[in-house]
C-alpha cells in the first residue's frame, strides 16, 4: 500500500486538472478511460513507479501515448491510464508548482529536471569535511531557482564535538545564506533530528542535495523508521562517498510528510536560474537595483548601487567576485542556447532546400514526360 492521495499533496486543483484531461480524452464531457491519479516516486529505464493510494504500478512514458512533451520527473502529480493490450502508462503530467532543475551534464546545453513539486530543498553539507562556501553557494541558487525554500542542513554534526566550533562554522555559513535557516544533525547522537522532522510537516515535500556521502540516505532511513534507502560508507583517504543512491526516490515519512533522496552530485551545473540568483544573492541583486544605469557593469560606473555596497561593508568583495563568476555562467549559457537555435535553424533551412532540389528533378522529368 501506498501513502493516501491526500497525505501525497493531491488536492482540489489537482482534481480539477483530472477532470480536464479526462474530459479532454473522453471527449462529450464523458470520462471514458480507466484512469488512476497518482504521483511518480521513482524513474528508471523508461518506466515510472507511481504511488496511487492503493498500490504502486509501474507505468510506461512513451512519446505516442502521453499527451505531455514533459518526461516524468520524481514527484509529479500524474494520471496513469490502464490498456488491456500495453498495460500502464502515463497519459498526463499536472503543471509543476516547483521543479528543481538543474544543467544536464554534456556538452549541449539543457536541462535535467531532479525533483518536482517540492515546498523546500535541504542543502546539504557534512561536517566531516571542510566547509566549501563556494559550492553551498552555487547550491543555493539551485535551490532557490527551484521556486520552493531552501534550508541548509549540515549534517554529521559528531564530527565537531567542541561547540564553538561547531558554532563558529555554523556562522560562518549562514553568513553566506542570507534569509535561509542552518541546521545541524546527526544521525549518531540524534542532535537536531526533532527540528529536521519539523521541517518536513504533513503532505509536504522536501527535496534532498549534497555530495555523495554526506548522510543523505542515513537521514532518510531514521527518520521513516526503516532501512528503506541503502547507505554506504565514505573513503576515509579522501572523504568521498560511493555514491550509493542511483536513482531519486520519493519516501514517506510516517506521520510527516515525503522526502525525495537524490544521487551525490559533485558540482551542480546552473540552468537558467537568474531568480535563483537574485535569491542567493539578495544584497548584491538589491544593490544592483540602485544603479543609475540599468546595464551597469558594477566596475566604475556612477552612481554604482554594488560599488556603493562594497563601500559601505554591506556587500563582501568574495561574495561580489562568485556572484559575477554565476552570472558569466549563466550569460554563457545563455548564449550557446542561442548559438544551438541558430544552428538548428540553419540546419532546418538546408534539409529543406535539399528536399526541394531533389524534387526538382522529378518535376522536371514529369514535364519532360509531358512534352514528349
Ligand atoms: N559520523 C556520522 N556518520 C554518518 C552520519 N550520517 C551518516 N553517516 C555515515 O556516512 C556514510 C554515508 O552515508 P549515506 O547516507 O550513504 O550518504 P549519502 O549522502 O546518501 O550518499 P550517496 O547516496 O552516495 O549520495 C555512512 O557510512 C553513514 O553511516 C552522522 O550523522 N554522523
Ligand atoms: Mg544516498
Ligand atoms: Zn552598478
Amino acid at each position: 500500500m501506498t501513502p493516501d492521495l491526500s497525505s501525497l499533496g493531491w488536492d482540489d486543483e489537482l482534481d480539477r486538472w483530472a477532470a480536464e484531461v479526462e474530459a479532454a480524452v473522453g471527449g462529450d464531457g464523458q470520462p471514458a478511460i480507466d484512469s488512476f491519479k497518482g504521483r511518480v516516486a521513482r524513474v528508471s529505464r523508461g518506466f515510472s513507479l507511481v504511488f496511487t493510494g492503493g498500490d504502486a504500478i509501474l507505468a510506461a512514458s512513451d512519446s505516442t501515448r502521453t499527451r505531455t512533451e514533459l518526461e516524468p520527473a520524481t514527484g509529479d502529480y500524474v494520471l496513469v491510464q490502464d490498456s488491456e493490450t500495453d498495460g500502464p502508462h502515463i497519459l498526463d503530467i499536472a503543471p509543476r508548482a516547483t521543479a528543481l532543475t538543474r544543467r544536464a551534464p554534456g556538452r549541449v546545453p539543457g536541462p535535467q529536471v531532479l525533483a518536482t513539486n517540492i515546498d523546500s530543498v535541504f542543502v546539504m553539507h557534512g561536517l566531516d569535511r571542510p566547509t566549501n562556501l563556494r559550492r553551498l553557494e552555487r547550491q543555493l541558487v539551485v535551490a532557490w531557482e527551484s521556486g520552493a525554500t531552501p534550508v541548509i542542513v549540515l549534517t554529521k554534526s559528531d564530527k565537531i564535538p567542541d561547540p564553538a566550533e561547531l558554532q563558529r562554522t555554523v556562522d560562518d555559513v549562514a553568513a553566506i545564506a542570507p534569509g535561509v535557516a542552518t541546521v545541524t544533525v546527526s544521525t549518531v547522537t540524534g542532535n537536531g533530528m526533532d527540528d529536521i522532522a519539523a521541517r518536513i510537516p504533513e503532505s509536504s515535500t522536501v527535496a534532498l542535495m549534497g555530495l555523495s556521502g554526506i548522510g543523505k540516505s542515513t537521514l532518510v532511513n531514521l527518520l521513516s523508521g526503516g532501512q528503506v534507502q541503502r547507505t554506504g560508507e565514505v573513503r576515509a583517504a579522501d572523504r568521498r562517498g560511493r555514491h550509493t543512491t542511483v536513482t531519486r526516490d520519493l519516501i514517506p515519512i510516517p506521520g510527516r510528510g515525503h522526502i525525495i533522496d537524490t544521487p551525490g552530485i559533485r558540482e551542480i551545473g546552473l540552468w537558467q536560474a537568474y531568480d535563483g540568483l537574485a535569491l542567493a544573492f539578495p544584497e548584491i541583486a538589491e544593490a544592483a537595483a540602485q544603479c543609475r544605469f540599468a546595464d551597469c557593469g558594477h566596475e566604475a560606473e556612477p552612481g554604482c548601487g554594488v560599488q556603493d555596497g562594497l563601500a559601505s561593508g554591506a556587500i563582501a568583495e568574495r561574495r561580489l567576485e562568485h556572484w559575477r563568476e554565476l552570472m558569466a555562467e549563466l550569460e554563457l549559457q545563455e548564449s550557446q542556447l542561442s548559438e544551438f537555435a541558430r544552428r538548428a535553424e540553419s540546419r532546418d533551412r538546408a534539409d529543406a532546400n535539399r528536399r526541394r532540389d531533389s524534387e526538382r528533378p522529378n518535376r522536371r522529368a514529369r514535364r519532360k514526360g509531358r512534352r514528349r
